[in-house]
């Protein structure tokens, strides 16, 4: 049966804010993505994803949409996107909308009604609940940005649900008028000619209607356990898909906050007719301590294994896909994380690539990856941006921690180390800008940029590039199982992939020190033809059997 044609794709993510400047206002533009298209033609990737572009009061950079049917006024006009699109279509790239339907801004028209009186048509658009007998919050559920997750509506009398910031509020699933005017957006989107979606937090949409007070029993106690891939999750995908999906040879993948393998594979499964595939984060949590995102903590290699490896397996064994990724506009640089932003950046860079590159899924790279950008470890608040990590610099000032312990946390986890320009020269501002950047560039533009990472053959760059054409070149990377090898090994993270007639064995090592690789005896060479597809140093691996790595040192062979 013919693969649906994102098995074989990699994607894209434009953060359109930081992406390139064309009119000196120190935001990024519609227009600045058109001017970079033939650079990503070049790259070699076949999607684009845009986080939200559309009317917003931009609090959460677009993730508060006060107009889900007109661009932001920053960004351009609705003729800008018709141009990008066609021009996008006309180099065989497609493009995939953001869509943030769990919430709108409190400036969208919806709310504006909403809020106006108890019984204005659109009051149910919205979650609304009475105040405890005392007054207080109808339940101890916390915003994800901070804070309770209630806030008081001095006209009604009455506590309004948001799950991020103050100003998202949460739109009501249960009531079926919101869902068709959903349905109704999104297929306007579609008739314009989009190729898909990228559903924010979309496994958040069903709550649990008695808004029960969470006892805390079972971790974290912040009432996530009563909405997350909640009670009518499945139902209301399977409708999205029934009114929207169904009708587009459409990539929709979700973005699925704290899930679990069993309901991503219900979300992904093609007989479950949901989504094409999901993301999931647990693989970006093992540097969180106790699970406090907020904390300096290195990152746990062993579970960083097993955690890959188990939603490989299990995913590949039921029948779901996944998006493969390290970055995105959330998480800080992953060379920063876990590879190594100084001596070893661009082997490090490659070797974290390769890891991913060569999984079973759906591989997405955000912008500046390609060339092994770094976090811009930011030293004053002045520097931040983003809502949730102004947020939590209040918080944890409140509980007394000094500006000095919380910028050094900040430094390793503000989503503000995503959010940094792109880098595409050593002129000022990285070339982002000819204004003053929103968010300051990240100091080291000079050296690390585009127009650098162009001009050499060895740059993380052509590495990303290669990455993309073996996907397309050999099946196996889409279509094999997944074994996990040297499980306890302290350095390396290696695996095999195992097609009918032939094996693909990935070895890498995570750390700054030499190590070595002997082949483990399970895996039987005999027959094989032995090929190297891809590494990160020019003389890697002359035998197959047993040889050093060194620092970051990542080695693909192909057995045939
Ligand atoms: O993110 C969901 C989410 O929970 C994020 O806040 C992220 O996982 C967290 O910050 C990691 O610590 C989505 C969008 O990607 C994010 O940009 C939005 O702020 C959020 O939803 C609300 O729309």
């Amino acid at each position: 049966m013919k693969q649906p044609w994102w098995k074989k794709a990699t994607v894209y993510q434009i953060y359109p804010k930081s992406f390139y400047d064309t009119t000196g206002n120190g935001v990024g533009d519609l227009n600045g993505i058109i001017e970079k298209l033939d650079y990503l033609k070049e790259l070699g990737v076949d999607v684009l994803w845009l986080t939200p572009i559309y009317q917003s009061p931009q609090r959460d950079n677009g993730y508060d949409i006060s107009n889900y049917y007109s661009i932001h006024d920053e960004y351009g006009t609705m003729e800008d996107f018709d141009y990008l699109l066609s021009e996008a279509h006309m180099r065989n790239i497609k493009i995939i909308m953001d869509i943030v339907v769990n919430h709108t801004s409190t400036e969208h028209e919806w709310f504006k009604q909403a809020s106006s009186s108890k019984n204005n048509l659109y009051r149910d658009f919205y979650i609304w609940r009475d105040p405890k007998p005392n007054g207080s919050e109808p339940n101890n559920w916390v915003s994800k940005f901070g804070g309770s997750a209630w806030e008081y509506d001095e006209k009604s009398g009455q506590y309004y649900l948001h799950l991020f910031d103050v100003t998202q509020a949460d739109l009501n699933w249960e009531n079926e008028t919101v869902r068709q005017r959903v349905y109704q957006m999104m297929n306007f989107w579609f008739d314009k000619g989009v190729d898909g979606f990228r559903l924010d937090v979309i496994n958040l949409i069903s709550k649990d209607l008695r808004f029960p007070e969470d006892d805390g029993t079972i971790p974290p106690g912040d009432g996530r356990k009563f909405y997350t891939d909640g009670p009518k999750i499945h139902e209301y995908l399977h409708e999205m898909n029934r009114e929207v999906f169904s009708k587009n040879d459409a990539l929709t993948v979700g973005e699925m906050s704290s899930t679990t393998i069993g309901n991503c594979i219900q979300y992904s499964n093609p007989d479950s007719h949901e989504l094409s595939m999901t993301f999931n984060f647990h693989h970006l949590k093992v540097d969180y301590s106790n699970g406090n995102k907020w904390s300096e903590a290195d990152f746990d290699f062993q579970s960083l294994k097993q955690i890959l490896s188990k939603w490989q397996f299990e995913m590949h064994q039921g029948g779901g896909w996944n998006a493969l990724f390290w970055c995105n506009h959330d998480q800080p640089r992953i060379v920063s994380r876990y590879g190594n932003d100084s001596e070893y950046r661009t082997e490090s860079a490659k070797m974290l690539a390769t890891t991913i590159h060569m999984m079973q899924g759906t591989p997405f790279i955000y912008q500046g990856e390609e060339i092994g950008m770094t976090n811009p470890k930011f030293g004053r608040i002045e520097d931040y941006r983003d809502v949730e990590t102004l947020n939590t610099y209040k918080y944890m000032r409140e509980q007394g921690q000094s500006d000095s312990e919380i910028l050094t946390i900040l430094k390793q986890k503000s989503r503000d180390n995503s959010r940094t320009p792109v880098q595409w020269n050593n002129r000022p501002y990285g070339g982002f800008t000819t204004g003053t950047p929103w968010i300051n560039v990240a100091p080291n533009y000079h050296e690390i940029n585009v127009e650098n990472a162009v001009n050499d053959t060895n740059s993380v760059f052509y590495h990303y590039q290669k990455l993309i054409q073996l996907r397309k070149q050999y099946n196996i990377i889409t279509d094999g199982d997944y074994l996990l090898i040297l499980e306890d090994h302290p350095a390396i993270f290696a695996y095999v992939r195992n097609g009918e007639d032939e094996k693909l064995l990935v070895i890498n090592n995570f750390y700054d020190s030499n190590t070595s690789f002997s082949l483990p005896s399970s895996i039987d060479l005999h027959g094989y033809s032995v090929k190297k597809l891809i590494t990160n140093y020019p003389d890697s691996a002359e035998t197959i059997q047993s040889f050093k790595l060194r620092p970051y040192e990542s080695v693909v062979f192909h057995l045939k």
